[in-house]
This record gives C-alpha cells, sequence and structure tokens, in this order.
C-alpha cells in the first residue's frame, strides 16, 4: 500500500500518527509514504487527481490500486485489516466513546483550528482574513474547554490510558497551530501538560516536524 501525504498537513498527519502508533504496537503494515508537495500545487496535478478527484491528501492506494480518500475512512479500513493491537479497543461503549470524542476533536477543534491557520499565515498562499480568523479561534473555545474538563479525571491520554485516534486527531491540528506559531490552549493547564506529554512518545517523536 502506499499513502500519499505532506508532513505538516492535519489530515494526512492523523494518518501517520495513528500508523506510527500501530507500528510500534508490533504491528507491521508495510505502508510506503510519498510526499505530495502541496505547496508546489502537486496536488492539483492530473496524477494525483486520478488517484483522487478531490485534490486532498491524505489517499491511501491499496494494494489492487483502488484509493481511500478520506483519513477516517482511512484509519477504519486499517483497524480492520490489521486486527492486532487496534487501537479502538473494549466494549462496544468505549470503542462509541473513542470515536465520539475522536469526531468532537475532528469536527469541532480540528475544523477551525485548519481554517484559522489558513486565514492567518497560509502555507498555501491563502489571503489573510482576520475577522474570520477570530470567528474560527472562537468557536474552537467550548470544545477546548471539554477537553481540559476530561483530562481533570487525571487521565494520561485523551480517551483514558491508552493511545486513542483522538490524540493523533488532535496533536495533527496542534502541529498546524504550532507552525504558525499559535498558542491555543490559554488558561488550559491540563491540556497544555497532555500536548507536551503525547509529545514525548516515539510515535510522535517521529512524525511530528513542528
Ligand atoms: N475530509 C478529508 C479532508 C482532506 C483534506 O482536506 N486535506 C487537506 C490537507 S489537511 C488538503 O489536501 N488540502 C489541499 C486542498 O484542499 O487544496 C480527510 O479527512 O481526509
Amino acid at each position: 500500500m502506499k499513502l500519499y501525504m505532506v508532513p505538516l498537513a492535519p489530515n494526512p498527519t492523523k494518518v501517520m500518527l495513528y500508523i506510527a502508533e500501530r507500528e510500534r504496537l508490533g504491528v507491521s503494515m508495510q505502508i510506503e509514504q510519498i510526499v505530495v508537495n502541496t505547496v508546489k500545487g502537486r496536488h492539483r496535478e492530473p496524477k494525483h487527481l486520478a488517484r483522487n478527484p478531490f485534490g486532498t491528501v491524505p489517499t491511501l492506494e491499496l494494494d489492487d490500486g483502488s484509493h481511500l480518500v478520506e483519513s477516517l475512512a482511512i484509519i477504519d479500513y486499517l483497524e480492520d485489516k490489521f486486527p492486532q493491537h487496534t487501537l479502538y479497543t473494549g466494549t462496544p461503549e468505549d470503542r462509541a466513546k473513542a470515536r465520539d470524542l475522536e469526531r468532537i476533536i475532528d469536527l469541532r477543534i480540528g475544523g477551525p483550528m485548519g481554517a484559522y491557520g489558513h486565514a492567518t499565515k497560509s502555507p498555501l498562499g491563502r489571503p489573510p482574513q482576520p475577522e474570520k480568523a477570530a470567528e474560527y479561534l472562537q468557536a474552537m473555545q467550548t470544545p477546548l474547554n471539554y477537553l481540559e474538563n476530561l483530562l481533570a479525571d487525571g487521565r494520561g491520554l485523551l480517551g483514558g490510558e491508552r493511545v486513542n485516534v483522538a490524540d493523533c486527531t488532535m496533536q495533527s491540528s496542534l502541529q498546524f497551530m504550532r507552525f504558525i506559531d499559535a498558542d491555543v490552549f490559554a488558561e488550559r493547564p491540563l491540556l497544555r501538560a497532555w500536548d507536551e506529554r503525547y509529545r514525548q512518545r516515539p510515535a510522535a517523536r517521529a512524525v511530528l516536524k513542528w
């Protein structure tokens, strides 16, 4: 399999962190990672559009030559394809809560963070939009408080003591915030401490560039 990706972008980083976490649990997926340089516009060129007509990364090429183009579908596929040491474990309720948390982070934090990054200091050269940026910053406050409250029970990671896809999703958006020099934690010491803890993990050290 081949994963078409680019290091800084949140959605590819989420999948790269996920793969790195599984590999450190002893799962060998043998996925070749190939950079599509989005800054140079390579994701809009015919070669990549033939893989993914939406021109986005990540894109996973399966062994039969077909493609998956949604980061969470790629992760779900890899959970099914390599059923040893999966990140989703436990009862149906445990698994549902883990998925719920990942969706909260991706939709309510990752979305506004990505938009905030592009509205302030876009690596893709999009023009600054200060008013929109303020709206995106405001939109992420309630979900950030939600995470701060979750961490108040002393858990080591966002979903508990085991690494969760939610950790990968959150950290992939935070890397983008670090790249644009934005500190979004404000008075949230537990989230800040989780961030420092997560970044010490071997998977994070292998994948994160910022
Ligand atoms: N829903 C998709 C979103 C993919 C996406 O928008 N990726 C961004 C990078 S984080 C991208 O390729 N942006 C380039 C563009 O839209 O021009 C997923 O979860 O994979």
